[in-house]
């Protein structure tokens, strides 16, 4: 196996006998013969119409290889019969060998991976607004442009152009799910979360599929079970459609990596719904549901049903067997807050933007920080929480993903009438950050670069990977990242990135917060 696609890859170089996540040799191989199968179709559709039924296996099989969402060699190896049973549909253009995807120039294995990594990211986002009925043309076809490129050989300069092309491209299909959830459950609006839990009969849904939430909800509506969010699943509280449910109560535990830790002992139901998922442990095994494209061997699934409508019977069936808490509980935090607050997406920082504006004018803001994205196990990710803890009083930190639970129940007071942490919602919901800051650079009439913003970063996973390539698509300057540097980046690469785009890795919070506002 070779697999070096997220964070924790071993040694931060590529695992190479067993996944740090629990990917067994045998999965990450079928992985590579299905991505060799997506390029094979890639070519073979290249000037042909292609069908919905295949757009839709394309997107499924690149969301399947996120990392955490597939550890089923079977269900991977049914993708890969999946995949080449579609190309046939095309004609017989020669197939891809997986051999290929990791040999050769070490820059070209970085670029080519880069490009694959953020294509697997935005397939997560284009199967989740396609779930609600939206799809774009030029989003899809890309998915095929992109695949069919792998294959091919390009020149560094060529590779680099494709790679701001596809920022470009994730940057619609953002805009795309963003528009199928506001359109969908409301804009976000702030909501106070609670980490409490009522005794009773409860689930806990985790990942990002709204629509799985939805209908886990009317589900449960009137039967005495209530409904509790983990990790990426937090910003539905802010979506009207959703929060009306009362049964919707609050937040159970903190980030994916906690899980562990989080649902031994929990006697309630568990639901995946995205990639989250790490090998669960034998004691709560069975209290676990998986659906759409996450598979574990031996784990619970929900099938997609007719129409997309899927059936939690038996989900609601083991919460009530289960019982819950004979008693209301107290949980908190990371930091022993007992509370989060989620939904300030851009309609409602927009909608305050004249009082925002006056505040950076006045004098009241002097800077914002975007402290956002993936949180992982390995150490170093503490830097995330002291930054937020040690950014000035007169500074606002808006965030966005998972990697918010590090500071997200800390009280950082408010500013102007508005919180000083302000969290924008789940990762796709960097659409949302861009949005207010393109809107301010209006008007402050100047370039997003010139704004007192900066952007610090973390990453695992490939839904990062794709978020990065469009910031630097929209010319964003001097991000900060970490906790480390991806191990797909070659010296070059980072070389380059580091040179044209002044991407700059995190080193300790006083000194990057000394830099930035020098
Ligand atoms: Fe990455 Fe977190 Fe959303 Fe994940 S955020 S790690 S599992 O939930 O996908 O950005
Ligand atoms: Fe290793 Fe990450 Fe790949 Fe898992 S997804 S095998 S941890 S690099």
């Amino acid at each position: 196996m070779f697999c070096f696609q997220c964070e924790q890859t071993a040694k931060g170089k590529a695992c190479t006998e067993m996944g740090v996540c629990g990917k067994t040799p045998e999965v990450s191989n079928k992985q590579d013969e299905l991505t060799a199968a997506l390029i094979g179709l890639a070519r073979a559709t290249k000037g042909l119409q292609v069908s919905e039924t295949t757009n839709k296996a394309m997107m499924e099989a690149l969301f399947v290889q996120v990392t955490n969402v597939s550890f089923d060699e079977k269900q991977v190896q049914e993708w890969v019969q999946r995949i080449k049973t579609e190309k046939a549909k095309y004609g017989n253009a020669p197939d891809f060998k997986w051999e290929e995807l990791w040999s050769g120039n070490e820059d070209v294995v970085s670029l080519r991976s880069t490009l694959l990594l953020g294509i697997r990211g935005m397939a997560a986002y284009a199967c989740h607004a396609y779930v609600l009925g939206k799809q774009d043309d030029e989003v899809n076809a890309w998915f095929f442009k992109g695949m069919a490129a792998l294959g091919e050989e390009h020149s560094v300069e060529e590779w680099l152009g494709l790679l701001m092309e596809f920022g470009q491209i994730n940057l619609k299909c953002m805009a795309l799910l963003d528009d199928a959830n506001t359109s969908t459950y409301g804009h976000p609006i702030p909501a106070t979360v609670t980490t409490n839990v009522e005794k009773g009969p409860f689930i806990v849904i985790t990942g990002h599929d709204l629509l799985d939430l939805k209908q886990l909800l009317e589900q449960t509506e009137g039967k005495g079970i209530n409904v509790y969010t983990h990790g990426e699943m937090l910003p539905a509280h802010g979506y009207p459609e959703l929060k009306k449910y009362t049964q919707l109560k609050g937040n159970y535990g903190t980030a994916w990596q906690n899980q562990k830790k989080e649902f031994e002992d929990l006697p309630g139901a568990i639901l995946f719904t995205t990639n989250c998922l790490m090998p669960p442990k034998e004691s709560y095994a069975d209290n676990i549901f998986t659906t759409s494209v996450v598979a574990y061997p031996g784990l619970k699934h929900v099938e997609d049903g007719v129409n997309g409508q899927k059936d939690f019977s038996a989900v609601i069936e083991k919460a009530i067997e289960l019982k819950g808490f004979g008693e209301d509980k107290e949980f908190t935090g990371l930091n022993g807050g007992n509370k989060m607050t989620t939904g300030f997406a851009r309609n409602t920082v927009l909608g305050v933007a004249d009082t925002v504006i006056d505040a950076v004018k006045g004098g009241a803001i002097k800077h914002f920080f975007l402290v956002g994205g993936c949180d992982g196990a390995k150490p170093g990710r503490n830097y995330y929480t002291e930054f937020v803890e040690q950014t000035p009083k007169d500074t606002v930190v808006l965030t966005l993903a998972c990697g918010k639970f590090r500071f997200n129940d800390i009280d950082a007071g408010e500013i102007g009438g508005l919180p000083r942490i302000m969290d924008m919602g789940q990762c796709n919901d960097a659409y949302s950050a861009i949005q207010v800051a393109v809107a301010l650079a209006e008007a402050f009439e100047c370039g997003v670069n010139e704004l007192p913003l900066t952007l610090v970063l973390s990453w695992y996973e490939q839904k990062a990977v794709c978020i990065l390539l469009t910031l630097l698509a929209l010319g964003i300057k001097n991000i900060y990242i970490g906790p480390s540097i991806p191990a797909f980046f070659s010296s070059t690469v980072l070389g380059v990135l580091v040179e044209k785009f002044g991407l700059t890795p995190i080193s300790t919070p006083e000194e990057d917060l000394k830099t930035i506002l020098a």
